[in-house]
């Protein structure tokens, strides 16, 4: 898989891919990240990057032509009907779907090319989403300056998804959500820490206690920080 992320502050992004399970994919082959300057693609001799709104209002908005110009660039196309199969442009805005995990999953079972661009300011000019953007997504229902943070989350939760990227095959499927459920509690040595003790079930190597322990707990945690997850409700706010 490939993935390119578009933004104006592309040192944010510093050596953020450079640990861990990303890290291990892209010394595989597994994956291969590039980072991009919006501004690089600015033709006008300012190389602008953003604009004031028409109509009014507070802050500024990205231009669209150094944007359309990366994506012709890394896609080969600005019409995204016209995409080679397995290109995704995501664009990331508070405006977006919801990301959850069964949407990590879709991309990293079906995308071989993923395109996110960093949203800012006070937005992205609405013909970028119109024209190129396939997908619209927003990580959670907070504001962020910028689309970065998302950017770094949705890639870190899709690379993992990836073939092989994990030690082992069960690593991913036991995570919490691919269940429908959070995961359950995890200890390990000491079994007496301060005298805060691991639960005996675990130490007693019966394995179908031990399995039967983990979904109540899974069940326990999930009733109390997510009801949502259970009864499509939301206990919050
Ligand atoms: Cl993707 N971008 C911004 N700016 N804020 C967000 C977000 C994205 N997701 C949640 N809040």
């Amino acid at each position: 898989m490939k993935i390119d992320v578009l933004t104006i502050f592309p040192e944010f992004f510093g050596q953020v891919f450079d640990f861990g399970i990303i890290r291990r994919a892209k010394l595989a082959g597994i994956v291969e990240i590039n980072v991009h300057d919006i501004r690089e693609y600015a033709t006008d001799k300012h190389k602008m990057v953003d604009d004031r709104p028409f109509g009014g209002g507070d802050g500024m908005v990205l231009k669209p032509e150094p944007i359309f110009a990366a994506i012709e660039n890394l896609t080969g196309t600005c019409d995204r009907d016209a995409y080679p199969a397995g290109t995704r442009v995501v664009l990331l805005s508070p405006q977006g779907k919801p990301f959850k995990q069964a949407m990590a999953k879709e991309f990293a079972d079906d995308a071989t090319h993923i395109v996110m661009i960093c949203g800012r300011y006070e937005g992205v000019d609405e013909r970028v989403n119109d024209l190129l953007v396939t997908d619209e997504v927003s990580i959670g229902d907070y504001v962020l300056s910028g689309g970065e943070p998302a950017a770094i989350v949705i890639a870190d939760s899709i690379v993992r998804l990836l073939p092989n990227a994990l030690g082992s095959d069960t690593s991913a499927a036991n995570d919490s959500f691919s269940g429908g459920l959070l995961d359950c509690p995890h200890y390990t040595r000491p079994a007496d820490f301060r005298g805060y003790t691991v639960p005996e079930v675990l130490l007693n190597g019966n394995h179908a206690e031990i399995e039967k322990w983990r979904f109540e707990k899974a069940l326990e945690k999930t009733r109390q920080n997510r009801i949502d997850l259970l009864t499509g409700e939301n206990g919050e706010m």
